[in-house]
């Protein structure tokens, strides 16, 4: 009885002080390129965990001020719901799903695929000066690996399309308009198991 007790307690403070430590390997990274798309503020998460993704969008379309801001749902990502944003319209388009999978005893079969942020006027125009967050929820898959959120940023002039992934081997940074990434690692990511 003392054994799991202890193990759980030790598990939970090292696992968020591994996460801190590949956050920041991360983030130190290319800090230019990181900082300068759209990028997720939390780039590493458990697998099977529930996830609040923060879209970072430092800067606009060349200068222009973003109008809208539209993600698209990766596959596996389960039950996205969208943090309203003040000034800005919500749409939300659902999909039927390849994989179904169950939630609380129910089967589910379709999800949500697409969310988009407009502003509604162009009050709410996010200047290329100024830094802001679309923040949405939801479950991720139990298993691990990197999932890529396709982002298309518009702008009042152009637009950019944050959706390049890239090829294995090839490093994201060297890409264009890389899509926002997330590493999903295992659950059990910590020192020692027992
Ligand atoms: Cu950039």
């Amino acid at each position: 009885m003392k054994n799991s007790f202890s193990i759980s307690f030790h598990t939970t403070s090292s696992r968020q002080f591994t996460l801190k430590c590949i956050a920041v390997l991360l983030a130190i990274t290319p800090a230019s390129t990181v900082f300068a798309h759209v990028v997720l503020e939390d780039q590493v998460a458990l697998a099977g965990s529930s996830y609040k993704a923060v879209f970072k969008v430092g800067h606009g379309c060349e200068g222009s001020p973003t109008t809208a801001m539209r993600v698209t749902i990766p596959a596996g990502f389960m039950g996205a719901k969208p943090m309203p944003k003040a000034g800005w319209k919500l749409d939300i388009k659902t999909a039927k799903l390849n994989v179904p999978y169950e939630s609380y005893g129910k089967k589910i079969t379709d999800d949500v695929s697409e969310i988009t942020w407009t502003a509604i006027s162009k009050d709410s125009y996010l200047p290329d000066g100024y830094y802001d967050e679309f923040v949405l929820r939801g479950g991720l898959p139990k298993k691990e690996g990197a999932m890529w959120f396709k982002v298309l940023q518009t702008c009042d002039k152009g637009s950019n399309d944050w959706s390049q992934i890239p090829a294995v081997g090839v490093d994201a940074h060297s890409l264009k308009s890389p899509a926002a990434l997330l590493e999903i690692i295992p659950s059990g990511t910590v020192g020692h198991q027992h």
